[in-house]
């Protein structure tokens, strides 16, 4: 699709419920419920959407006063977002089992409303960047229950692999929400005046090699070897190329959006304070790895393929390292994983 402003005149433009429904029209004996799911997803991106849009203005800026699963101080803005995915997903009947990184334990549907899809989600990731207006985002991944009468743990212990599709919806200098149901990565802008998300990025692949580094640097003094001699190689490089620029956010789905769209690597290693790195596995880590999979990159935790990790909590955090296809690849080398 052209991207151009006189293209965007047609008439015909490829919202993301049509292309979902063109997705679905693949797979003859799909009921469309999955269509029904990402609308409440969509919708929830939208509301969120708009309290960050106006946080200043809403006085939605600042601290619940509360603390969440992780030990870390709610805003505001968090616990909006929570609520407003588990209210949509819930009532959209399509789904059974939801983790979020706000909750504790996994909340089980009741039985009149549930259906076959589990959604693991981070509704509002990056709330330190939210009071300097700094981009945000949710990130989600679905799973399909085995028996949608007995849903169990199990049914969410499982490996990010498993998945039938993740994505993201970036609150940033425009509202991009970025979906894979398997088949590639699309993504779709949010315009203000239709309310409606449009495909503009379809098909998107991450170049194979990248001139960008992403790392929290401050933590550098507690790296093992391989992230070292990785960074270090970065800056001074032994084969005579120029060293890679490095960006860092400190928003996971801006920084991925990024790495996605130009190429290079963003990587929470493990390290001597943290042995399991920072990031969440089910709601942070997998979802971004589908997609960057998807879109043609690796993603390595240290010591494996991220989508292959079998999750023992649903808490649970893995180093991570992903990006560029070649330039995962050094890592890998460099951790003596072939
Ligand atoms: P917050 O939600 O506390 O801002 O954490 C964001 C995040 O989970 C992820 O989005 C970032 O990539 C990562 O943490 C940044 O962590 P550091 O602040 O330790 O660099």
């Amino acid at each position: 699709m052209d991207h151009s402003t006189e293209s965007y005149h047609r008439t015909d433009l490829m919202t993301i419920t049509r292309h979902v429904l063109n997705e679905q029209s693949k797979h003859p004996e799909a009921r469309g419920d999955f269509t029904i799911l990402i609308n409440h997803i969509v919708l929830g991106c939208k509301y969120v959407c708009s309290a960050v849009n106006k946080a200043g203005l809403a006085k939605l800026i600042g601290l619940t006063g509360n603390s969440n699963v992780q030990g870390e101080e709610q805003k505001k803005l968090d616990v909006l977002s929570n609520e407003v995915f588990l209210k949509a997903l819930v009532s959209s009947g399509r789904t059974c089992i939801l983790v979020s990184e706000e909750n504790e334990e996994p909340i089980l549907v009741e039985p009149s409303k549930r259906g076959r899809y589990i959604v693991v989600f981070d509704p509002l990731d990056g709330s330190s960047n939210i009071d300097c207006g700094v981009s945000i985002g949710t990130i989600f991944g679905i799973y399909t229950v085995k028996d949608q009468e007995n849903p169990t743990l199990e049914d969410v212990l499982r490996p990010g692999e498993t998945m039938v599709a993740a994505g993201y919806c970036m609150y940033g200098s425009s509202c991009m929400l970025v979906l894979s149901t398997g088949s590639g990565v699309n993504g779709f802008t949010l315009d203000p005046s239709l309310g409606e998300f449009i495909l503009t990025h379809p098909n998107i692949k991450i170049p194979k090699a990248g001139k960008i580094y992403s790392v929290n640097e401050g933590n550098a003094s507690n790296w093992d070897e391989p992230t070292a001699k990785y960074v270090e190689n970065c800056k001074f490089p032994r084969d005579g190329s120029s060293p890679k620029s490095l960006r860092y956010i400190g928003s996971m789905v801006a920084d991925i959006h990024r790495t996605l769209l130009y190429g290079g690597i963003f990587m929470y290693p493990a390290d001597k304070k943290s042995p399991n790195g920072k990031l969440r596995l089910l709601y942070e880590v997998f979802p971004m790895s589908y997609l960057m999979e998807q879109a043609g990159g690796q993603a390595f935790t240290g010591k494996q393929r991220a989508l292959d990790l079998i999750p023992k909590k649903i808490h649970e955090r893995s180093p991570i390292f992903i990006g560029s296809h070649d330039d995962v690849e050094e890592i890998k080398e460099l951790c003596g994983a072939f």
